[in-house]
């Protein structure tokens, strides 16, 4: 039967929470919230809107729908200031070269990110001609763990849920494989990704002889 494969984009392909943070941070220093890194690890997945709530109800503020879509302008505008200065040195370790296979061995590849940014990056670290389909923040409506953005993936690429294998950094993304009856590998954190259903620290710790275990689940 045929598998596709379907990646998240922050945290798996390239790290670019360390960008969200310093703008979500700046933002909400200029509202007086104190915002930390732990804080910024419950944001990972989440989509801006949802981000910018979490730190308002941190924060304890209210404010009106106008300063709140200003806002989000706002961080957006800064976060793609240092996208803007990506290029495909940030790809994360192993990642460039389990595509390369991948694309060899004309497996179905798709992107299935929270980001409204995501075409964006991939573009900035040459990555976007690899993807048979891209499934992003502008075309979902329900945010991991629904299974929305997954489904859709697998769905552009004709394959089914079962033979889908996903790769995801956030706890929330691993819930969406699963709910979606996909196959879920973590990347990051043992403790955290518990309930996928292969964990590695990064894409280089993946070997063939993994990859292939991966496949046969
Ligand atoms: P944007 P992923 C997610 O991407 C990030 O993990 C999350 O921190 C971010 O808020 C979200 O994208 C929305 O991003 O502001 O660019 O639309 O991990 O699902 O690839
Ligand atoms: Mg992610």
């Amino acid at each position: 039967q045929n598998k596709g494969i379907i990646f998240d984009l922050d945290g798996v392909i390239v790290d670019t929470a360390k960008y969200h943070f310093l703008a979500w941070k700046n933002l909400a220093e200029s509202l007086d919230i104190h915002f930390n890194k732990k804080q910024n690890e419950q944001l990972k997945g989440v989509s801006r809107v949802e981000s910018l709530k979490k730190i308002l109800s941190w924060g304890k503020k209210s404010i009106s729908e106008e300063r709140f879509e200003s806002l989000l302008h706002q961080k957006n505008k800064e976060y793609l200031g240092f996208v803007d200065q990506m290029d495909h040195s940030e790809i994360l370790p192993g990642v460039l070269k389990r595509l390369k296979i991948l694309k060899k061995e004309a497996y179905p590849i798709a992107l299935g990110s929270a980001s409204k940014n995501a075409k964006t990056i991939l573009e900035r670290v040459d990555l976007l001609s690899y993807f048979d389909a891209i499934v992003d923040g502008n075309e979902v409506s329900k945010a991991k763990p629904n299974p929305e953005v997954f489904i859709k993936a697998a769905n552009l690429l004709g394959v089914e849920y079962q033979n889908c294998v996903v790769f995801e950094d956030s706890i929330a993304g691993i819930d969406a494989a699963n709910n979606a009856n996909m196959v879920s590998v973590g990347i990051g954190d043992q403790e955290v990704l518990q309930k996928a259903n292969f964990i590695f620290k990064d894409f280089s710790q993946i070997t063939d002889a993994h990859f292939n275990e991966i496949l046969n689940t």
